[in-house]
């Protein structure tokens, strides 16, 4: 008989840049204009997200290796919810994702590889946004510098980091995006993106990555 037409998965959208890069902003600005599921990483409402949070708000101390694979086990514990959401046809935006786990961990001094090895396995996204902004003009938005990492040595670390990410090959479709822009140009800019995305992800239906 006549079976239900198969239903196309969807998108994979992953938001990164620097602290204050406008990335939450984006987010919800795309989620509302494509419809889709957000995840924010790190999630900080899971047992191992308020041990995150201690970490990131200076009421606990932990050593580098540590945080790194909490950050790590954080992606991991909502990988099934990513999954089934894909699955059903929905699209997924994460508001950072593995590339800031290695980013702001290389940035202390960690290798590359050992950074990358605990969030192997993880979906590919089907597209990374790399929002770009100077460190200077980040600290100008919003209350800067309440958490660990709201330092401009370490965010100018992590901006070198983030950028050369963009050109290995094992990241999946990788754009750079000018977040220094107004913020009605940068969602154009984004969703320009988004939208090509998911055209791709309709057309060759591919697996998830
Ligand atoms: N981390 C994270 C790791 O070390 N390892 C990991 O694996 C992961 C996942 C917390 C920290 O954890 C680290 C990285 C971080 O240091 P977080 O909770 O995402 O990560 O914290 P932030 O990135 O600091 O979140 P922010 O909310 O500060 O940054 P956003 O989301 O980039 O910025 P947003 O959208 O909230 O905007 C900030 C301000 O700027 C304004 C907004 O209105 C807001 O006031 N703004 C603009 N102003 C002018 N022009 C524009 N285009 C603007 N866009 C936004
Ligand atoms: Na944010």
């Amino acid at each position: 008989g006549l079976g239900a037409a198969k239903k196309v998965r969807g998108a994979l959208i992953v938001i990164e840049g620097l602290d204050r890069a406008g990335k939450s902003t984006q987010v919800s600005r795309i989620a509302q204009s494509i419809t889709a599921k957000t995840i924010k990483f790190p999630e900080r409402t899971t047992p191992i997200g308020k041990m995150i949070d201690s970490y990131l708000g200076k009421m606990s101390e932990m050593d580098d290796h540590a945080i790194h694979l909490l950050f790590s086990a954080n992606r991991w514990e909502k990988v099934d919810e990513i999954l089934r959401s894909l699955d059903d046809g929905q699209h997924v935006i994460c508001d950072r994702y593995a590339f800031s786990g290695i980013a702001y961990s290389c940035a202390k001094g960690l290798s590359h590889d050992w950074c990358r090895s605990p969030d192997v396995g993880l979906p590919l996204p089907d597209l990374t946004l790399f929002l770009s902004l100077t460190p200077e003009v980040a600290a100008q938005r919003g209350a800067y510098g309440e958490e660990r990492y709201e330092v401009v040595a370490i965010q100018e670390k992590v901006k070198t980091i983030l950028s050369q990410l963009g050109s290995e090959t094992n990241v999946g479709p990788w754009q750079t995006i000018d977040a220094g822009q107004d913020i009605d140009k940068v969602t154009e800019d984004c969703l320009a993106e988004v939208k090509k995305a998911i055209d791709s992800v309709q057309l060759k239906g591919a697996p998830i990555g």
